[in-house]
């Protein structure tokens, strides 16, 4: 029986969180992987690479997609809100987790990981508002052929960061997150996306092109948070590649 590896990528620049990326691969392929993540920074001055041996994988299938286009990013995020409202989250939770990310939410700056938000009260419950939680150890089974499979969604073009978030977003749902809003930090990648009922709504714009700011908020039941944790840290996922609409 093959052996796994997680091989986990982050890089930084000025102290400013740049790039993170993961792949689930057999031995033989690391080379050619880490070749290819350390490409993936188009700037660094600190990059960190960890390999590390998975145990069991569960196989999972990904969360169907839906893609939303707005002629402007207010007009995005009123939609990414009301999905969130819709769900049962209240709306001045709801508008101060937008106004963290759209700020830098570690002080001005983006997380390396998610912000963990209790569904009920608003309260961030990471213990390390700078580093946040990081969902690792989950990667498609086959990103090739899943890279074919999902080019023939058309809606809205699908990325290699989409690819990843939502190889993400199908394990965090599994891990027991009850809903998600995130948008990149690179500046030139205006699509994010909410997840809510088990679905991956994907948003285009959600913010405005040059800005720095990006981040990740899961919102959960606050009594779930170290099983939670444990999970998104702990198991390993493989996304079947397929595409749901
Ligand atoms: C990120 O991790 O940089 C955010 C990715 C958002 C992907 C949205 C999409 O294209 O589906």
């Amino acid at each position: 029986m093959s052996e796994y590896f997680s091989v986990r990528m982050r890089a930084s620049y000025k102290s400013h969180h740049i790039s993170g990326a993961e792949r689930i691969c057999k031995l033989n392929d690391l080379p050619s992987i880490i070749s290819e993540l350390l490409k993936r920074p188009k700037v660094f001055d600190f990059l960190s690479l960890k390999v590390e041996k998975v145990g069991h994988i569960e196989y999972i299938e990904p969360l169907p997609i839906k893609s939303f286009y707005f002629k402007n990013v207010e007009d995005g995020k009123t939609f990414a809100k009301k999905l969130l409202i819709d769900f049962g989250i209240k709306t001045d939770i709801v508008d101060n987790v937008f106004t963290l990310i759209s700020n830098g939410p570690a002080n001005g700056k983006n997380m390396r990981g998610a912000m963990i938000i209790d569904a009920e009260t608003g309260k961030r419950l990471e213990k390390d508002f700078e580093k946040g939680i990081r969902t690792i150890k989950v990667d498609w089974d086959n990103r090739e052929y899943a890279s074919t499979v999902l080019s023939s969604y058309k809606p809205l073009k699908l990325t290699n960061r989409s690819l990843d978030a939502l190889a993400l977003v199908s394990k965090n749902v599994k891990c027991g997150i009850l809903a998600e809003v995130c948008w990149s930090d690179d500046k030139d990648y205006t699509t994010g996306y909410v997840v809510v009922n088990g679905v991956y709504h994907r948003i285009e714009p959600l913010k405005q092109i040059g800005s720095p700011y990006g981040g990740r908020a899961y919102f959960i039941k606050a009594k779930n948070l170290e099983s939670i944790i444990r999970c998104l840290r702990e198991k390993a996922f493989l996304v079947i590649p397929r595409v749901l609409f």
